[in-house]
């Protein structure tokens, strides 16, 4: 189609589903904010006005939902179209909390950045506010009325990407706010805390509960001694931060940001992984053999946990009994390390740096307590640790390698590739072949087939003589699709999901891009933070969990063996809904 913009000639392809897109692909940029690429075009915020010439005569129009047509006169930059965007802005700025000071998006704030691209000065208009309550309840998503600027894209993730459904407009008119039914908190609706709500609120309507404080108040205090566990992909996105690029691997500068903030161990989540790899491996082979329910699913992703609970209830006993690396790590700290080093379990403080809001629900869950002590005592997203990297004023380009303590600390390639989709299954494969067949899978180190950003992958497996059938989900809504098929009947003997859209890699803790704002661009952001974690997996000279020698080690002076008495009691779970 070609069409004029700002009386240039332009041509783009038919399909291009907006003046928005057309003017973007072509060099000019409209600023927006309700917009999202595929995934919302509600024409609600009127800041992407532009003119369009019509019989003669020109029109303000939102071009985020104005149809590209052949001939077409739009103008982008005009005194009319600057003096409406600026207005429009104006109204929502001055129905808005504008204390950005000690807001949670200072910097990060879509609404602020457009304030100064637009060039507000001074905001012509007084405002009503709604002035209601912050709901602050739940442990992971903090949500703020008085900062939603109604652009629904909650709503949209919720319902198109998740397909959970949890935001509508409740109320009418000035008093409308985009909130669960009832207005009610979103623990008593069917939020599984995934997050991703909050990786695209423009402000900080959505937002983490931060704990870095009294993460920092237990450093503080003499009497605690603080643990620190880093999730595998936090290793490859903290440097976003700091103004790396996304996939840069940081590991090494994250341990040494961390011994520098004052913890006391720091030992890697991926250790972890190895050892639930190993739980996990041998949890599928019991189930072959017809101890226990098939398909056996991954359990390891709490939004997705949750998920299964409220949406496929029937299917809670096909979850691994496993906890996740993180509780398992935790659970190892109170019970293992300390009886080593002679510490009183109370006094350890176990701190998880996760890509993740729905971690802060999994610890906060009442089945995950080890011999009377919760595992896990604080969760910080990653974007929580680089806000206290910058309070202790640590410079993290610049910092030396540093490496994980001994002996929780010590992992493989297998536990490091959890951090994306098809990750678990990777290395849990690599495993149980392993056990079953006594060597490695031939060729099949890189299951290449589970790797990839598509919704669902599946492969078949040989072993033992037996064809496994095993397939991959992430993102919840790709998650259901499959579950649908297993609920007809169809035959899976193992499953992997995660939660959020790439695993890990794309959780709702993760540092916040505007780049993201498309699906395309999240896609290809969670793509190179995925690259990042498969090269350190090629790099290890170990790539087998059951292979970690810290993870022998532990069986060795501890656990026994995989699914012992002490590895049940310690290492796995029973959801209790
Ligand atoms: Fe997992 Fe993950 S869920 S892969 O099992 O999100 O290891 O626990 O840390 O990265 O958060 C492992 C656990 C993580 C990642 C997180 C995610």
């Amino acid at each position: 189609v070609s069409l004029w913009i700002n009386n240039q000639e332009v041509t783009v392809p038919a399909n291009t589903p907006n003046l928005l897109e057309a003017a973007r692909a072509t060099g000019i940029e409209i600023p927006s904010l309700c917009y999202l690429q595929d995934i919302n075009a509600a024409g609600s915020c009127r800041i992407c006005l532009v003119e369009v010439e019509s019989g003669g005569r020109r029109s303000l129009q939102a071009s985020c939902v104005y149809p590209v047509q052949e001939g077409l006169k739009v103008f982008t930059n005009t005194p009319r179209v600057r003096r409406a965007r600026k207005r429009m802005l104006e109204l929502l700025l001055s129905e808005h909390d504008l204390d950005c000071v000690n807001c949670i998006k200072n910097r990060n704030c879509e609404l602020q950045k457009l304030a100064d691209d637009l060039g507000v000065r001074k905001i012509r208009l007084t405002g009503e506010r709604l002035n209601l309550p912050i709901q602050n309840k739940n442990p992971f998503i903090v949500r703020d009325y008085n900062k939603c600027i109604k652009c629904r894209r909650c709503e949209a993730i919720c319902k198109k990407v998740q397909g959970v459904n949890v935001y509508s407009a409740q109320k009418r008119g000035f008093n409308t706010v985009i909130a669960p039914a009832f207005m009610h908190d979103l623990t008593e609706s069917d939020c599984i805390a995934c997050g991703q709500c909050l990786q695209y609120c423009p402000t900080a309507a959505l937002a983490e509960r931060e704990y870095f404080q009294d993460v920092w108040d237990a450093i503080e205090d003499p009497q605690k001694i603080v643990v620190v566990q880093t999730a595998p992909a936090a290793q490859v996105s903290i440097g976003e931060m700091f103004g790396m690029s996304p996939g840069t691997i940081v590991t090494g500068k994250m341990v040494s940001a961390l011994r520098r903030i004052g913890f006391d161990y720091v030992f890697s989540t991926v250790f972890a992984a190895d050892l639930t790899v190993v739980e996990e491996a041998n949890e599928l082979l019991e189930r072959l053999k017809g101890n226990g329910k098939l398909p056996l699913i991954s359990s390891c992703s709490p939004g997705w946990v949750r998920y299964c609970e409220k949406f496929f209830p029937e299917y809670v006993d096909n979850l691994s009994s496993c906890k996740s690396p993180q509780e398992m790590l935790g659970a190892l700290v109170k019970t293992y390390f300390a009886e080593k080093n002679h510490f009183d379990p109370e006094k350890l403080v176990v701190v998880a740096v996760m890509p993740c809001t729905a971690k802060k629900f999994e610890a906060a869950r009442p089945e995950m307590v080890t011999r009377g002590t919760r595992d896990v005592d604080y969760v910080l997203t990653v974007r929580e640790l680089g806000r206290m990297i910058r309070e202790a004023g640590i410079k993290f380009a610049s910092l030396p390698d540093n490496d994980f303590d001994d002996s929780l600390g010590i992992s493989t390639g297998a536990g490091t590739i959890f951090g994306t989709t098809g990750g678990v299954m990777e290395a849990a494969i690599r495993t149980a072949f392993a056990l079953v067949e006594g060597s490695e899978m031939p060729g099949r180190i890189d299951f290449k087939d589970l790797r990839g950003m598509k919704g669902t992958k599946e492969a078949t497996v040989q072993i033992g003589g037996q064809t496994l059938r095993i397939a991959v989900a992430h993102g919840t809504r790709n998650a259901r699709r499959l579950m649908e098929r297993v609920k007809a009947g169809e035959k899976f003997h193992f499953i992997e999901i995660m939660g959020c859209p790439g695993g890990c890699v794309g959780g709702g803790g993760q540092p916040i891009s505007i780049e993201q704002r498309s699906r395309k661009k999240s896609e290809e952001l969670r793509r190179q933070r995925a690259q990042a974690l498969y090269s350190i997996d090629i790099n290890k000279k170990i790539r087998l969990a059951h292979e970690n020698p810290a993870v022998k080690e532990l069986y060795k002076q501890y656990l026994d063996h995989p699914l012992s008495k002490k590895a049940k009691e310690i290492l796995h779970v029973k959801y209790k809904q």
